[in-house]
């Protein structure tokens, strides 16, 4: 396809409740949404980079500068561009995975749009709508955090994320559980916010039954993790250190997770997540589809690829309404615990342009 033009668009979207992490407490989303325009038709496309580098060493501004600055003028002199190009085209570009990823997004959804074709049968996905788990983030109190669990259960999720680090864990964990007893799907999420100095703290959580721990180390911390894996019980989840395919293979190999958190984002694109997803099935390591408070374009996109075969644990794909009360797409709200997967073509969402007017804060045209 020829790119002819690429719309760069800064929305803020206020949170229902503030969001807080080990790295920090967000109340706001800011995202960068990139529209390809092309001859024969245009595409979506969602940067998922923050607001500060807390998660990751991306950040919007950021983002959005090496977009115009080093990513669009390469997209632009290759010509015709496909989806698939684009990940070759820009990696003399180093990093800025979050950057690349929206781009590739872009000219997928005009793509597959053009084709008629959804991205999530592209995927090859084999379910209609996907299990929908909710990330809770550090509370105030014990109190709260029961009140705001019982209600997402009340809502219907099926899997329940805690957000956890030092001196908020095993006893959020354990009222959890007495609460809401043994059945319910839960698991933990650190952010990178321990040390393996802590492995024995983490120990003791293995008497809670948790489907996993998310990320307890630093990014780099590879060994760590695997020398981590082997001193609790709980299986070690990676996020932030599965930076791409090769990334996943090393990790698998050290021992260093047993599952993987797969956010397309983090990786470079959709593309790249898939080749995870496979590196990942290939060795009998169980993925699941991570989110980074994603709008409507980007939560339709997780939803598609959460539907692909290797997808077998929920994923952190929530409606719609777990952060925003009114969305830039219609919403996605939870079906019997699940979020139907889209089917049109392309990501298969519609821009609601009156809201998108609404949130905008700036806007500008870039021509090839
Ligand atoms: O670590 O999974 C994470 C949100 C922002 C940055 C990192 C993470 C998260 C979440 C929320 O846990 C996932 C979501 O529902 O979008
Ligand atoms: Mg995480």
């Amino acid at each position: 396809m020829k790119l002819t033009a690429v719309e760069l668009r800064r929305i803020s979207l206020p949170l229902v409740a503030p969001f807080r992490t080990s790295f920090g407490t967000e109340t706001t989303k800011d995202a960068l949404l990139v529209r390809a325009v092309t001859p024969d038709g245009e595409g979506w496309g969602e940067c998922v980079a923050m607001g500060a580098p807390l998660y990751s060493s991306e950040y919007i501004d950021a983002a959005e500068d090496v977009v115009r600055r080093f990513l669009l003028p390469r997209l632009f002199a290759a010509g015709d561009v496909t989806a698939g190009q684009v990940a070759h085209l820009l990696a003399p570009i180093k990093g800025h995975p979050m950057a690349k990823a929206a781009l590739e997004m872009a000219l997928l959804d005009a793509e597959l749009r053009a084709a008629g074709q959804s991205l999530a049968t592209f995927f090859g996905a084999v379910r209609d709508r996907v299990p929908s788990g909710v990330s809770v983030g550090i509370m105030d109190t014990i109190a709260q955090l029961l009140d705001v669990v019982g209600g997402y259960l009340a809502e219907g999720y099926v899997r329940i994320k805690l957000k956890i680090e030092p001196g908020w864990d095993v006893e959020p964990v354990r009222a959890v559980r007495e609460r809401f007893g043994d059945e319910l799907l839960l698991q933990v999420d650190a952010n990178t916010a321990y040390t393996l100095g802590d492995a024995r703290r983490l120990a003791e959580l293995d008497p809670f039954g948790l489907l996993l721990i998310e990320q307890p180390l630093a990014e780099d911390d590879l060994r760590g993790h695997a020398e981590l894996a082997k001193r609790i019980a709980t299986p070690v989840c990676l996020d932030e250190s599965v930076t791409s395919a090769r990334a996943a293979a090393d990790a698998i190999a050290l021992g260093a997770c047993q599952i993987i958190n797969v956010k397309p984002g983090r990786v470079g694109g959709y593309l790249e997540a898939r080749r995870i997803a496979a590196v990942a099935a290939a060795n009998g390591v169980p993925v699941w589809c991570g989110g980074m408070l994603e709008t409507g374009i980007g939560r339709g996109a997780n939803a598609a690829l959460a539907a692909g075969p290797e997808f077998t644990l929920p994923g952190d794909v929530s409606a719609s309404g777990r952060f925003y009360a009114r969305d830039i797409t219609e919403p996605f709200v939870l079906d019997d615990g699940h979020i139907r997967v889209p089917t049109g073509p392309g990501i298969g969402v519609d821009v609601l342009a009156d809201v998108l007017a609404d949130v905008t804060t700036a806007v500008e045209t870039v021509r090839g």
